[in-house]
């Protein structure tokens, strides 16, 4: 390692938690709020109910979306929950007087960071070309001219982007909406995320949803814990794996970098580990991948399974023969495949030794209940589906569904982003969904399937989509291919942005651009009735209420559901929905909601549970809704690596949060676990990597994508950090790195973007 000091990188030697995340908490809460109002705005956090036939009170997290034990425990301290809290709840304005006196192309200039700090929008405003300046307008004006152009335009030339912190009543009237209109084409953020499990896991279980409670996790025997970073993206689940440690349940690791909360971590909410200084371990065992090597890991771990179930013979139930039998087709297909494949191709390209997944398949065959978690590490590369499909392969050898303490757990991404999905934000709407839409509301939807995130952005660049409504996001930033996507989002003939702070994709504006500010998770909203709770759906599929408390940032901001059904009411004068009278009492929202998916028996009064209800879940008793009627094992052949690797001096890159943000939204530069200080212009790279480049850490470099398709691209202005990280494998952070990801390089099943797969090649900057 070398020895030189580097601007703002130094280790980082104390476990994750434990009183830096009180230190970064109360440096947020300082920096964005006044003070009492956040104290008080932080407890209601993830306490939608005081008690019992009590009104609902308090707000689901908009940080992440793992549950919460009955939603009415204790305070839970978790920093970057505090850090999206206090983010929404600030004290910060941008109100029209910093548009009149900031024009856009100015503000192109500044940094993600800049625009969101800036605060909250506080009035809507619409885009003047002339003057290249935003300028208020009224509500009635901006609907009425919107509603004017969406009337003018073709329905499969209109794009509805969502991002997932849309309450379900806003996504659902946002989808009816669109489909009145005559629209399929629902890009959204979990095509850019989970996209690979909403498609992998129905093809092998029926259903694109984990399968897991929190429960479960008191009664698993192993845990799998791969290609997530929960000590930065869900923090609160830190406090159910240090539980699991403590208890000695073995958690095995897989990934490529060391992450400190998944090595050490202290419960800010344990006294004694927090008054000692202490500390839990977490993995008990941390292998290190290469990026993009786990279907091969994956694939080795059930060759040794089949190598021992040979070896010991049936009585051994190293394979759950009988599990197998009664509930699972296509075993001998995948058995035939791992057979064939060798320990050569899988150390390769898994970068990990044949010994240590021997290792793991030993403690696996021993678990009577095993979960595997995982996130972005499995879903975002070109093989994502097949990634998912080889956990449920993984997972099935061994019975591991429909019994306690067992199962798959999908790590989601924003806080409502599978309740999204669950009331209708599809490209791809089911038949019987849409039957039911058209006797629910009397008209006619459309059947044909519409355009996912990277399409929909396709189709723009091609002039083909002409407009595109997001409710939230920052969707031309967040996709790959800056390039490509901020040149699109130019040519549009009308955009708008329902949102709650300035980011660039609003500054990418087309002919007719409008800026519409909406109420936040924390804000009080107060429609005809009263005061309103939205609901959410967590990662286990648990839906809750959640209802703000603060004063609005702006006496002019709408909520969601009320923007979408002004815009909808202004679009449709003929419309069969009653736009304006169900925004008026949100339970009607939902009673439509129950119309259209009867999964939500009793939707309104079962809100009023503490905690709320469970949506039903047909794998955990064993029910498979797939074509065949049982759990399908998926055969993946080989190991699928990319030819282009057989360049040594190719190497694979993967794209990451930091510490300090939310996706596009950068709280700070720092990125405390990994060492970083005050800057992301980093690059993480295996130290013996480095020096065959013959590159010293601190080195300006730059690094290119090495797909020979002839398009130039690449990244400088960055520099070199050695990190424990596999060999071959390097690391920059999203969305820095996007600029390296061709817009079309995506898994082909589901479309997902491989954010995590480029090949890349590393030079060092010409002096
Ligand atoms: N504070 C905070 N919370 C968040 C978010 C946020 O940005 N900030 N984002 C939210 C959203 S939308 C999402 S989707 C989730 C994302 O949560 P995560 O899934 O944790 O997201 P990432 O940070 O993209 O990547 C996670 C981990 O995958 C590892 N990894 C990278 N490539 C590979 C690989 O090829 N194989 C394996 N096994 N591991 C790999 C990285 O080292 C990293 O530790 O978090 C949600 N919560
Ligand atoms: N290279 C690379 N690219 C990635 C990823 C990666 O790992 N690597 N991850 C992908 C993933 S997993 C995701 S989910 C996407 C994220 O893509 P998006 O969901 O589109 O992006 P965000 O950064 O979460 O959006 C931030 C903006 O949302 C708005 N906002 C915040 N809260 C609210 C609210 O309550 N209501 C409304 N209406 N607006 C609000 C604010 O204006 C803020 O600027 O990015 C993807 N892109
Ligand atoms: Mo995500």
């Amino acid at each position: 390692m070398a020895e030189k000091e580097i601007p703002g990188i130094r280790p980082y030697n104390a476990p994750a938690g434990g009183w830096g995340a009180l230190k970064a908490t109360a440096k947020a809460v300082q920096e964005q709020m006044s003070a009492p109002e956040a104290v008080v705005t932080l407890f209601r956090t993830n306490k939608p109910y005081a008690e019992r036939s009590k009104a609902p009170e308090g707000f689901d997290c908009p940080g992440c979306a793992w549950p919460d034990k009955e939603h009415t425990s204790t305070f839970q301290f978790c920093e970057n929950g505090a850090k999206a809290v206090t983010w929404e709840a600030t004290k910060k304005r941008v109100p029209p007087e910093f548009f009149a006196a900031n024009t856009v192309g100015s503000l192109l200039t500044w940094s993600d960071y800049q625009l969101e700090d800036q605060g909250r929008l506080t009035h809507p405003m619409v885009y003047n070309a002339e003057k290249d300046i935003y300028e208020a307008i009224e509500w009635d004006d901006a609907f009425a001219q919107i509603g004017a152009i969406l009337r003018n335009t073709a329905p499969d030339a209109m794009e509805f982007y969502t991002s997932g912190r849309a309450s379900n009543e806003a996504a659902f009237l946002y989808q009816i909406f669109a489909r009145e209109l005559g629209s399929n084409n629902f890009p959204d953020c979990s095509n850019m995320c989970h996209e690979a499990t909403s498609v992998g896991l129905p093809m092998a279980i029926g259903i694109g949803k984990g399968t897991v409670s929190l429960e479960d996790f008191d009664h698993a025997d192993l845990l799998l814990s791969i290609g997530h970073n929960p000590g930065t993206n869900h923090p609160r689940m830190m406090g159910t794996l240090h539980e699991m440690s403590r208890r000695g349940c073995p958690i095995i690791v897989f990934n490529p970098l060391r992450e400190r909360a998944l090595e050490r971590f202290a419960d800010p909410q344990d006294a004694l580990e927090m008054a000692t200084f202490g500390a839990t371990e977490i993995a008990s065992t941390y292998l290190q991948p290469k990026v993009g090597g786990d279907a091969a890991a994956l694939k080795g771990i059930m060759k040794a399974l089949l190598e021992m179930d040979a070896a010991l013979g049936p009585a051994a139930k190293v394979i759950d023969r009988d599990f197998i039998a009664e509930h699972t087709v296509g075993f001998d297909a995948v058995a035939a495949d791992l057979k064939a494949l060798s320990w050569q191709e899988i150390e390769a390209v898994s970068g990990l030794p044949e010994q240590s997944l021997r290792k793991v398949a030993e403690t696996y065959a021993k678990s009577n209940a095993t979960i595997v978690t995982y996130g972005m590490g499995i879903t975002q590369h070109h093989t994502g589906t097949q990634n998912v499909h080889q956990v449920v392969n993984l997972l099935l050898m061994r019975g591991n569904f429909g019994k306690p303490g067992a199962g798959i757990c999908p790590l989601r991404g924003h806080s409502n982003v599978q309740g999204n999905r669950t009331v209708g934000i599809t490209e791809k709407p089911s038949a019987d969904v849409l039957q039911r839409i058209e006797q629910t509301f009397g008209f006619k939807p459309p059947s044909h399937h519409g355009h996912d995130a990277v399409a929909g952005m396709q189709a723009i660049a091609e002039g083909k989509s002409t407009a595109l409504i997001c409710l939230g996001g920052n969707l031309a930033v967040a996709l790959s291919d800056p390039q490509a996507c901020f040149a699109a989002m130019k040519k549009l003939d009308l955009s708008v942005h329902i949102a709650t702070k300035l980011n660039r994709s609003h500054l990418l504006t087309g002919k007719h651009t409008f800026l519409l500010p909406c109420l936040g998770r924390t804000e009080r909203d107060i429609q005809e009735t009263g005061p309103q709770a939205v609901t959410v759906e967590d990662s286990m599929s648990m839906v809750h209420a959640s209802r703000g408390k603060l004063k609005p940032a702006s006496e002019f901001l709408k909520s969601e559901p009320a923007i979408v059904a002004g815009i909808a009411a202004a679009t449709l004068p003929d419309s069969k929905v009653k736009w304006l009278h169900l925004i008026e009492d949100y339970d009607r929202i939902r009673d439509m909601i129950e119309a259209v998916y009867p999964d939500f028996v009793d939707y309104n009064d079962r809100i009023k549970t503490p905690g709320g209800f469970r949506l039903p879940l047909p794998p955990t008793e064993r029910i498979w809704n797939t074509p065949s009627g049982k759990a399908e094992f998926l055969r993946m052949d080989g190991v699928m690596e990319d030819p282009v690797y057989a360049d040594p001096n190719v190497l694979k890159l993967t794209t990451l949060r930091s510490h300090d943000q939310y996706n596009t939204t950068i709280y700070g530069l720092d990125d405390r676990y990994r060492g970083v200080f005050g800057r992301r212009d980093v690059v993480f790279i295996n130290a013996q990597d480095l020096s065959d480049l013959g590159i010293e850490e601190g080195d300006q470099i730059v690094v290119e994508t090495a797909f020979g398709d002839g398009k130039e691209r690449r990244l400088d202005k960055v520099i070199a950090v050695t990190y424990e990280i596999a060999r071959g494998s390097v690391g920059t952070y999203y969305p820095e790195g996007n600029c390296l990801v061709p817009l079309d390089y995506v898994d082909p099943v589901s479309g997902t973007p491989s954010y995590k797969s480029v090949p890349v090649r590393i030079t060092r900057a010409a002096a």
